[in-house]
């Protein structure tokens, strides 16, 4: 066991949630990883057929004590030098046989052994343990990371001058940089057997100069027991080839293990590092890019994520935030779970938004826009349609009818209102998706609705009326009740509407009609449609235009189409060729202009005319003020335009045809005092 402590380091603690149970400077024990490896060697014992030898230990003996040995192929294999006991041996071919081989042509070159340890190592220590033989005078050791390109890594040496003098480098036991070799000699004088021959490299810090996957060992100068003419002692016995090495686990010291089912050591990595060699972050801890010797440092993923990667860019410019709430490093999480999106997660993906008060670490912090997609607009960030407000780490956006916005707000079409946009801004109806501005405007005929507010009901535009007001649009009256005006709050006064009538007959310009009613009546006005029809074009369209525009058929004066009364105004603009003036009067208007069709101004309280320039019938004395309505006692309700006194019939008489006339009966005097009670209430 080596303690392989490098000078004292400072742990670099990054984050208050992370909490660092590595020490940094273990002990690591090496391990022999030649165990049981691949190991070759030339020559060995039977190689060149059936070889007779003598043990070392019979070299003094005399030659009718010793015992003749024979050796076959796969007697003495390279494999038992690395068996792990030391009781089996391998055994070369007699160096007198060698030569036909080039490479060990070389008289003082006596064999060669290679080995493949299956991966790289730091290697620390190597043990060649000689059995019934002496150890050669020389040995160089080469390494190699690939089988084929080898340098030089170690020598021995029987007396340290023969560095130089045999192998042409300097006596040195620490190499000075990762391309250097040592050298040294084996400071002990040479055994008979069983001599261990130890290369110790655990002194040396320097990690890269100990890189090795291959080791290649040969055996210079023979000792040769009796000489060159004693070929059958000239053999050498190996008995185990030990390599002592660390895993490649970058400068963390980490521990490494022989896994038994691939047969590799393979490092157990601390300080959030994974690998064979733990030579990159674990997959969450890449805030910072790896180095070796450093640990690594966590991303901030809220949780969302098991996956981040280092972004030099992301760092450059201070994008990434990390697990101590700085914005420092360049991890980028990578797969966000959860609707969750963004460099560290902690926004949600389009179409999701994290509502106020939840966590970004909360397990489940985003939740669907839910918008209406009637009433949708682009989100003015994310730049989708459709897309909400997604959370509150930002100044919250100021929407269109400029009021704050909460997360989960939905952008809205113009006249749309909503957290969801599904619903229309007041005076709007009908949000479809076809409407760019989702809602339109409500048409209410400001006359007839209260306050003048120009509401309707949202989905079928349908406008709330003032009482004894009617109409799709509040633009008629109730039935029995005419001249809608916006002045009067209950847009009523009067009664009478349009009666159904019929033809009686035709005398030159004289039309005769007749009326269905049985009752006697005042009539207010008559309307008459044109037999002719001309569109703003020019066309005349009068077939069509009379079946559309024909009055016989309906019941009441507001029920004209749009479409008959571009006909009625197009063909009056055809007669006339210019606009015509509204000429109100200025004692029955309230203001000069007129509606745009038919040119009717407004009139004041019993005024009637489309210049608003009479009483209406039953009013009297028309003045700034309007009309006085004249209360006729009678069944006749007209009185004199200018007096006031009521017409009576025939057989009443008095202001208000209150009595009867001399002999005749009838005519209560409580409905005379009921008139006299109306006329104090004025
Ligand atoms: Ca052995």
């Amino acid at each position: 066991m080596w303690n392989w402590c490098h000078s004292a380091t400072i742990i670099k603690v990054f984050s208050i949630f992370v909490s660092i149970s590595i020490p940094f400077c273990a002990a690591v024990e090496a391990l022999n990883v030649a165990l049981l490896r691949n190991v070759t060697a030339k020559y060995t014992c039977g190689d060149f057929g059936d070889e007779i030898y003598y043990n070392h230990t019979e070299a003094l003996w005399s030659a009718s004590e010793r015992v003749q040995k024979t050796c076959s192929a796969g007697d003495y294999p390279a494999s038992n030098m690395v068996d792990g006991s030391v009781e089996t041996y391998w055994q070369s071919a007699s160096r007198s046989l060698l030569y036909a081989d080039p490479l060990l042509g070389d008289e003082n070159l006596d064999t060669i052994i290679e080995i493949d340890l299956l991966q790289e190592f730091l290697l620390e220590k190597l043990i060649i343990t000689m059995a019934d033989s002496k150890r050669p005078n020389h040995i160089s050791v080469s390494k190699s990371v690939n089988g084929r390109d080898w340098a030089a890594f170690a020598y021995k040496v029987s007396i340290e001058t023969e560095c130089l003098a045999y192998f042409g480098v300097k006596l040195s036991s620490l190499p000075t940089d990762g391309d250097d070799y040592v050298c040294s000699s084996y400071g002990q004088s040479m055994a008979n057997r069983n001599e261990q021959v130890v290369f110790d490299f655990s002194h040396f810090s320097e990690p890269v100069w100990k890189r090795g996957k291959f080791l290649r060992l040969q055996f210079y100068e023979m000792h040769l027991t009796l000489g060159i003419s004693g070929n059958k002692f000239q053999h050498y016995t190996v008995s185990e080839l030990k390599v002592f090495a660390r895993c490649t686990c970058n400068d963390l010291n980490n521990q490494c293990v022989r896994n038994n089912i691939t047969d590799r050591y393979e490092c157990i990595c601390g300080g959030n590092t994974e690998g064979d060699f733990c030579e990159r972050c674990l997959p969450l801890h890449n805030q910072q890019p790896y180095e070796a010797g450093q640990h690594c440092e966590a991303c901030q993923c809220y949780g969302h994520t098991d996956l981040c990667t280092y972004n030099e860019t992301v760092a450059n410019l201070g994008l990434s935030l990390n697990m101590a709430g700085s914005y420092s490093g360049g991890g980028v999480c990578i797969n966000c779970l959860h609707e969750t999106s963004g460099i560290n997660c902690e926004t949600c993906e389009e179409y999701y938004y994290r509502p106020a008060g939840v966590a970004q670490n909360d397990s489940h912090p985003c939740l669907p826009c839910d918008c209406a997609v009637e009433g949708i607009a682009m989100n003015p960030v994310s730049k989708q349609i459709g897309d909400c407000v997604v959370n509150n780490d930002s100044p919250l956006p100021i929407n269109h009818l400029n009021r704050l916005m909460q997360p989960g707000d939905c952008f809205c079409k113009q006249y749309v209102d909503g957290r969801r946009c599904d619903q229309c801004l007041p005076s709007y109806y009908n949000l479809t998706v076809e409407n760019p501005h989702g809602c339109q405007e409500c048409q209410c005929y400001l006359p007839g609705v209260e306050n003048g507010d120009n509401i309707c009901d949202s989905q079928t535009g349908e406008c709330r009326c003032k009482s004894r007001v009617a109409g799709f649009l509040c633009d008629e009256c109730t039935h029995t009740y005419y001249n809608l005006q916006q002045s009067n709050p209950q847009g009523n006064w009067c009664y009478s509407r349009l009666l159904d009538w019929s033809l009686l007959a035709v005398s030159g310009d004289v039309m005769f009609i007749s009326l269905s009613s049985n009752t006697t009546l005042l009539i207010d006005s008559v309307v008459m449609v044109p037999q002719e029809f001309i569109t703003g074009d020019g066309v005349d369209v009068s077939p069509s235009a009379l079946s559309e525009c024909d009055l016989s058929t309906r019941s009441t004066a507001k029920v004209l189409s749009n479409t008959c009364e571009d006909y009625i105004f197009s063909t009056s603009l055809s007669y006339y060729g210019e606009g015509r003036p509204c000429d109100c009067n200025i004692t029955g208007s309230f203001s000069a202009t007129c509606v745009q069709r038919g040119g009717a101004c407004e009139c004041k309280p019993g005024v009637t005319g489309r210049t608003c320039d009479m009483c209406t019938p039953g009013f009297f004395n028309y003045t700034s003020n309007g009309c006085q309505p004249c209360n006729c006692a009678g069944i006749n309700k007209s009185c004199d335009i200018i007096t006031g006194k009521c017409n009576c019939s025939p057989t009443t008489e008095g202001f208000y045809c209150e009595r009867c006339i001399k002999d005749f009966w009838s005519w209560s005097l409580v409905v005379a005092r009921l008139v006299n009670v109306t006329l104090k209430d004025q």
